[in-house]
């Protein structure tokens, strides 16, 4: 498609210059005038071209992320297991796509409660039984009093900062999650080692300063952990 429109700059170039030459055809018959306006065309030609097709290839050049990311959703219905909830809604993997899907969807303040949005890296299901997940963990806030203005600009921040591979050790890096709960809305940051302390560590404290979480906690729990101490109590193995 991008060199389709690429092309289409010599077309659209090439069809001004005719129409310019059909417009002088019908003028006042100086032929000097004529030939001396035919010449000064065909030679600005080139650039008028140059020009045209460098307009054209910016507005079709799209710019590629790092790495493909898959957006799911998760809606409570009591009729389904938990993993039949998930869905798999769509891939990008430039920035313009991103912003396509960013806005076409409603922001977390406008979901039900019971809703989630997951952000993962394609090919990692946002569970824990995923291979890529099962070692892993996740640095998780809380917000409970915090408003939903606040809640939709962390989400929006915490992904530009994941799909802009803002931290270091970004191969330790799954995905994001937000669950829109009544208590307390959850943003997490899912990494794939629990035991790889210094990769934790630097990703916490990269995401409490780019977020600027200050009195926000910020807690890395381990996915082992949550899939035997179901509910809200789950053992935190550092905070920030
Ligand atoms: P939740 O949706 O992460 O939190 O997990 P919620 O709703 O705030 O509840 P709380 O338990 O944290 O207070 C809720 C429940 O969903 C878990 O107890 C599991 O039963 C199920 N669940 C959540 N996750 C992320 C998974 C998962 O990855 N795999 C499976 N099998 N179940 C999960």
């Amino acid at each position: 498609m991008g060199y389709d429109n690429y092309n289409n700059g010599t077309e659209v170039a090439e069809s001004g210059q005719a129409a310019a030459a059909a417009i002088y055809a019908g003028g006042n018959g100086n032929m000097v005038a004529d030939e001396q306006f035919a010449a000064a065309a065909a030679e600005l030609q080139p650039s008028l071209n140059r020009v045209l097709s460098s307009i054209d290839y910016d507005l079709c050049f799209k710019h590629p992320l790092e790495h493909t990311w898959t957006l799911w959703h998760w809606e409570n219905d009591r009729t389904k297991s938990w993993s039949d909830m998930l869905s798999d809604v769509t891939s990008f993997n430039t920035v313009e796509d991103f912003f396509s899907v960013y806005y076409f969807i409603k922001p977390p303040s406008d979901l039900k409660v019971f809703n989630d949005y997951m952000v993962f890296k394609h090919g990692i299901r946002p569970m824990w039984e995923d291979d890529v997940n099962k070692d892993g963990g996740r640095w998780v806030m809380f917000l409970d009093k915090d408003s939903k203005e606040l809640v939709d600009k962390l989400w929006h921040d915490l992904l530009l900062c994941t799909i802009g591979e803002c931290f270091e050790y970004s191969d330790q890096i799954c995905g994001v999650v937000i669950n829109v709960r009544n208590k307390a809305s959850k943003i997490s940051l899912w990494t794939k080692d629990s035991h790889n302390q210094q990769a934790i560590l630097a990703i916490g404290r990269k995401m409490k300063q780019l977020l600027q979480l200050r009195e926000v906690e910020l807690q890395y729990q381990v996915h082992k952990d949550a899939m035997v101490q179901a509910g809200p109590n789950v053992n935190a193995i550092y905070k920030l």
